[in-house]
């Protein structure tokens, strides 16, 4: 950070963290613009006028906050506590501002939980039942890596500090494969590219099983050694031949028989399994049969061999060491039905809403039930945030939020493994506060809690973490990683599950899954809407943060042929609809992404549309085979030439 006069000037890459090497994304490079933005939030205000058109008077924090604390007083007497509901996912990713004064309030106030679901719940699920979360080869490795396949997962915009890595690799002889149904730049790179169809994930990864069970490549020894439930992973991929698997994801047989050679002949094999194929009816069961491959392959016990999925748990510290109030039974809501939970729930009703860290109108699924839930009169939203977002438009009372740049907390990444104190650079812009601060001064309200500031709050935090992390990340501002931060699965790291081993069909979740684990279901695509709608992360926002900053409208990324057939040309302004709503933006016709498959991007703020609707208006809230998650990949659709029907 360059600081002058109290203000942010420049934001730079670093080099306290290996993985940072000096470079950072274009998008935090301007953070600036967001924090001295006119889009950021300075003041509390209340609502003037109707929801969502957008007036709103300015108040002081201590009207702000006994006008909330007497609502929840009230809904408490008269409905219940669990009448509000807390909603919050993203926002800094920190250990501070998420699941800290605000979870003990939430807790001690009885209020309905919040599943939060929205994402990493059936890759997350799977791989704590396979694994127990066993940390994953770090960035270091890769280049030890002789072959390194990314599935569903598009590092050049969503982890770019994966890319010198992969570069490395690629130098040192690695091949690439990439199992996307966009050619994704990485793609375009890569030896070998499986363009599969969204949802299909799972097929292809049973077909690989099937070659190493029935082709006499399955690792006896480790399998025997280290897992429990290979015979109903075998039994459920023996039905998947490489030709039935390849005609179901529409692709080459040829390529899969490929990708299946190179994965038994090739060591030490990585597989760097991404979010993108989790958002679907199958996802859970393809994330477990992507996990399981490294296992039955025998690719663990080398350097940049094995699998990485989220490094989230690689330093062992938890939320549950430092919320101090137990977890009351009360309602728990899936985050990925907040729509249905605002309209349809009555047992009791939602009353009150409280947002933070979040921005749900442009990030959950059925945007349209979203938003019919957020002008509900009789509900009672506060939306505590930095900018002025498409959710808090909608807001009853509006809570200015710090940025990362104006207060403390402790950053987790999950991709690279590092755990760094986030300090404060500049004063809080206006009146703006932290989390920390801001529940931990409600709680008092409400008497039951007290007040502290985000500096009290980390300390209370580092004092439980593990002794040596906690003092590390106070005195130097990081805490060094366990295995020097290069762990090789299977000589430093073992699964966490009980037994230590791997669970290739763990019956904890097989009953979970409408089919059973590994059951596939076909691509649902009718007539009427027979194509599918994707919505990958993009290198312009992070979900929906920085959105303010988009200028133009986001574009409908569509095959040409699809486009032809439909009499569209490039940048024709279009309609994008099934039975839930309709989405219209610009067409951009490319081969870069499979026929059959139309991709927007994801985080789009409503303002970017042509009709303030983004992808999440044609998204069902369908939830996944495991971990209740989000279909975002999930949804059929028509396009038309806007004005046409
Ligand atoms: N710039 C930027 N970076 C981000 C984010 C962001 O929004 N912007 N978001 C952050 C967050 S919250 C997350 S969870 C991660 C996500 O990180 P990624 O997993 O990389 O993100 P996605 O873009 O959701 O999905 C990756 C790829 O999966 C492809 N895909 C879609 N459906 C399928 C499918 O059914 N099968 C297969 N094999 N591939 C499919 C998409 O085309 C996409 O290229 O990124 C993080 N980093
Ligand atoms: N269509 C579609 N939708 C998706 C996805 C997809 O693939 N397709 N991906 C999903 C994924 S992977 C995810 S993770 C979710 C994320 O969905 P969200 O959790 O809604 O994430 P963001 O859009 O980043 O919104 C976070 C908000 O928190 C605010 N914030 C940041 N720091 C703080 C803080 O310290 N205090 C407070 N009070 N506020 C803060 C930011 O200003 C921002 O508006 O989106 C999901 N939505
Ligand atoms: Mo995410």
């Amino acid at each position: 950070m360059t600081v002058e006069n109290g203000r942010v000037l420049k934001i730079e890459g670093g080099d306290a963290n290996p993985a940072t090497q000096n470079f950072i994304c274009a998008k935090v490079r301007r953070f600036g613009e967001r924090v001295y933005g006119e889009d950021r939030l300075l003041y509390p205000a209340v609502r003037q006028g109707a929801k969502g058109q957008g007036t709103f008077a300015r108040v002081s924090w201590s009207e702000a906050m006994d006008l909330i604390a007497r609502r929840m007083t009230e809904i408490r007497d008269r409905d219940g506590a669990e009448a509000i509901l807390p909603f919050c996912y993203g926002g800094s990713n920190g250990l501070l501002t998420q699941d800290t004064t605000d979870a003990e309030l939430w807790r001690r106030f009885g209020t309905s939980r919040l599943a939060r679901t929205v994402c990493a719940a059936p890759t997350g699920a799977a791989n704590l039942a396979l694994y127990g979360k066993m940390a994953g080869v770090a960035y270091a490795d890769y280049p030890h890596a002789r072959l390194i396949i990314l599935w569903g997962v598009n590092p050049a915009a969503s982890g770019i500090h994966l890319l010198p890595f992969l570069n490395d690799a690629r130098a040192a002889g690695a091949k690439i494969v990439v199992i996307d149904p966009r050619r994704t730049t990485l793609a375009k790179k890569a030896d070998l590219h499986l363009p599969v169809r969204p949802g299909t994930d799972l097929p292809v990864a049973l077909a690989l099983h099937r070659v190493l069970f029935e082709e006499g490549h399955a690792d006896a020894a480790f399998i025997g050694a280290h897992t429990s439930g290979a015979e109903g992973l075998r039994a459920a991929a023996a039905p998947w031949t490489i030709e039935r698997a390849a005609g179901e994801a529409g692709i080459d047989a040829a390529a899969l028989r490929e990708l299946a050679d190179l994965y038994v002949t090739t060591s030490p094999a990585l597989i760097r399994c991404g979010w993108g194929l989790e958002r679907n009816r199958n996802g859970g069961s393809a994330a477990a049969a992507v996990l399981a491959l490294p296992a039955v392959a025998g690719k663990f016990g080398v350097r940049g061999g094995g699998y990485s999925m989220s490094n989230s748990m690689a330093f062992g510290v938890r939320s549950a060491s430092w919320i101090d109030a137990p977890e009351p039974q009360t309602r728990v809501v899936n985050m990925n039905h907040l729509g249905r939970a605002l309209l349809e729930y009555s047992d009791p009703p939602v009353k009150m809403l409280f947002v933070y860290n979040c921005n749900p109108l442009a990030t959950m699924p059925d945007q349209n039930r979203v938003l019919k839930g957020l002008q509900r009169d009789d509900l009672f939203t506060v939306v505590f945030e930095q900018v002025f977002t498409d959710t808090a438009r909608y807001a009853d009372v509006v809570l200015p939020a710090t940025t990362f740049l104006e207060h403390y907390d402790v950053a987790k990444s999950y991709g690279p493994i590092a755990l760094q104190l986030v300090r404060p650079v500049i004063e809080p812009r206006g009146e703006a506060r932290s989390n920390a601060e801001v529940f931990s001064a409600l709680a008092e309200l409400l008497g039951v809690g007290t007040a502290e500031d985000d500096y009290e709050t980390l300390l209370r935090v580092a004092g439980r973490m593990p002794p040596a992390i906690g003092s590390e990340l106070l005195e130097r501002g990081a805490a060094t990683p366990p295995h020097g931060g290069t762990p090789v699965q299977f000589v430093d790291v073992f699964p966490l599950t009980a037994d230590q081993k791997v669970h290739l069909y763990p019956e904890e979740i097989a009953g979970d899954a409408p089919r059973g684990l590994y059951g596939y279901q076909a691509d649902p695509a009718t007539e009427s809407y027979p194509l599918t709608l994707i919505s990958p992360a993009t290198e312009k926002t992070v979900s929906s943060t920085l959105g303010e900053l988009r200028e133009r409208a986001a574009m409908l990324h569509i095959h040409p042929k699809d486009a032809q057939r439909r009499g569209i040309a490039q940048s024709d302004p279009v309609r994008v609809f099934n039975g839930l709503g309709e989405l219209q933006c610009p067409a951009n016709l490319t081969a870069d992404i499979r026929e059959g498959t139309v991709a927007f991007s994801k985080g789009v703020w409503r303002r970017n549309t042509y009709n303030g609707s983004t992808s999440n208006a044609l998204v069902p809230d369908t939830l996944t085979d495991l971990g209740a998650g989000a279909c975002f990949n999930d949804a059929r659709v028509e396009v038309a030439l806007l004005g046409r029907h």
